[in-house]
């Protein structure tokens, strides 16, 4: 992630998000300044840091959570929405498929598939099977026709905030209608989501936006890698730099035709857990994560939603039908262990502006974990130290140059499958230890430059007082 200091600019506003600067003052959030958020958005923003981590509200019981729904203007009327059924799943898709969000420019507009949204609507409780909560899946139609006009959906997850640990709603898919833009339908789509969270004795939540509100704990950067350079720059999300030729810029951005690392392969199931004790404990050196306590967790977030088989396998555009979650593990060929895992998502953007080319087939970089960063450096048994106060400053720093090779070769790998799935592009955030390979100064001894967007994921926690985090931010991770 960006250091804290550059999140500091950000909250002072001498940094803009986009094009959208943080010009309101705290008291100009007229919704947002009720809610239990940290207060501090500009000028003291350092006290926060000094500040115990806890709830912000005073602990309340579900008895005293409002049992009515909260009123909508005239004429519209609460909807929730079972995503599992064909018709509502659809109209979901619809609505944020004309109206969810957009670059700044007004260029490209995600369209999250329906298997994207029936996948990221599961939640879970930890240590139970995963559930479903459909009553946090709620819409607002107009009450006449019946036509969904906003949305907003929650998942519970597990959140790790330093030392510890909460159920929590993950807040996502918020989109109002455009023509009723404006009109403060948000202040109330969030009380409603926040009362029905709150019924089921959930007090926190986790989000992301692409703008500035009170209070970011964190800020990522998007990066970009270029697989498909002529369509890039036909369509306007890449430029062609100057002296450079298209069949230049395809020259250099080739990507091998197939993976390098030996045993790299598709994960299966019977992989489960040992994927997910990896990816735990690599998880753990994070100052904030989803915890993924249960291997059904595992199962479902990097396994289901893969979609028909469809094309041959291996070929330039082969994909799995409505695949959503493409995961990939490296098995040590002598011993069988686990030692890698690493995967993307799919989320495709609509191209608004061009006359033929009309989805944009983006790759996103999601979780991976490497062993790399736990085996000592030389000789000597296996250290037990998970944390660099435990291993030794020289040791550490080994061993972080070693997991940031691994990191190079693994998103090579990724890359490639993503390529040769048809992929245009594969996006990463600062987040985890992306930093080890995003830079362009990285990337420029090496041949998988990455190149920094100028999209940035800003990162907030509701009713939870916390000190920015520097580095490591992965808690929402379906934008
Ligand atoms: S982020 C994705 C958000 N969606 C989009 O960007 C899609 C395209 N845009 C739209 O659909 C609309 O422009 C939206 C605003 C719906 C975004 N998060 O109704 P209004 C505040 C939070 O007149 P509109 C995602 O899904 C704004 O500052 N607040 O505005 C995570 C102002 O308040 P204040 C936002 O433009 C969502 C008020 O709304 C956002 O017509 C997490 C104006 O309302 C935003 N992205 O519609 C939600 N944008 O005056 C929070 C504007 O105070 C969850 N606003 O500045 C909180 C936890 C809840 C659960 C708690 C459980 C314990």
């Amino acid at each position: 992630a960006l250091k804290a200091v550059d999140l500091m600019k950000i909250l002072d506003g001498q940094v803009a998000i986009g094009n959208k600067s943080n010009s309101k003052t705290i008291g100009e959030h007229k919704f947002w300044k009720t809610q239990p958020v940290p207060q501090t958005l500009s000028g003291s923003s350092f006290a926060m840091m000094a500040m115990e981590e806890g709830p912000i509200d005073p602990i309340k019981t579900v008895e005293e959570v409002r049992q009515e729904p909260l009123p909508l203007p005239s004429g519209f009327e609460w909807s929730l929405i079972d995503i599992k059924n064909d018709v509502q799943c659809e109209e979901v898709y619809s609505l944020l498929s004309e109206n969810y969000v957009e670059d700044d420019d007004a260029m490209f507009r995600f369209r999250y598939s329906k298997e994207f949204l029936l996948w990221s609507a599961l939640t879970f409780r930890s240590l139970t099977a995963p559930g479903y909560h459909p009553d946090w899946h709620i819409g607002v139609r107009v009450q006449k026709t019946g036509k969904l006009v906003a949305f907003i959906s929650g998942i519970l997850v597990d959140i790790r905030v330093r030392s510890k640990t909460f159920p929590s709603a993950e807040i996502n898919f918020l989109c109002v209608h455009k023509k009723l833009r404006a009109k403060r339908l948000t202040p109330v789509l969030i009380k409603e989501v926040t009362r029905r969270v709150n019924l089921r004795g959930v007090w926190q939540a986790i989000y992301t936006a692409g703008i500035v509100l009170p209070t970011p704990i964190g800020t990522s950067r998007y990066y970009h890698r270029n697989l498909n350079p002529p369509k890039l720059v036909d369509i306007g999300f890449s430029s062609l730099p100057r002296s450079m030729t298209i069949a230049r810029l395809v020259k250099q951005l080739a990507v091998p035709t197939a993976p390098s690392l030996p045993g790299f392969r598709e994960m299966e199931k019977k992989d489960v857990p040992q994927v997910a004790a990896l990816l735990r404990r690599y998880l753990a050196r994070f100052e904030i994560t989803q915890t993924f306590e249960t291997d059904q967790e595992v199962e479902h977030w990097f396994l289901s939603g893969r979609g028909k088989e469809g094309g041959e396998e291996g070929s330039a555009k082969w994909r799995r039908e409505g695949q959503v979650v493409w995961a990939y593990v490296v098995e040590d060929p002598t011993t069988h262990v686990i030692t890698d895992m690493i995967s993307f998502y799919s989320l495709p953007s609509s191209i608004m502006k061009h006359p033929t080319h009309r989805i944009l087939n983006a790759a996103y970089l999601y979780y991976y974990a490497s062993d790399s960063i736990f085996r000592p450096s030389s000789g000597g048994s296996e250290a037990v130290a998970e944390s660099s106060a435990s291993v030794g400053i020289v040791e550490e720093r080994k061993r972080r140059e070693r997991l940031g090779a691994r990191l190079v070769q693994l998103s090579g790998d990724l890359m490639v499958v993503a390529k040769n799935a048809g992929f245009d592009v594969l996006n990463a955030l600062t987040l985890l230890d992306n930093n080890m390979f995003l830079s362009e100064q990285k990337a420029s001894c090496q041949s998988l430059p990455f190149g920094a967007g100028d999209g940035f994921l800003v990162n907030y926690l509701y009713n939870w007082q916390c000190a920015p985090i520097d580095g490591g931010l992965k808690g929402t991770s379906m934008k």
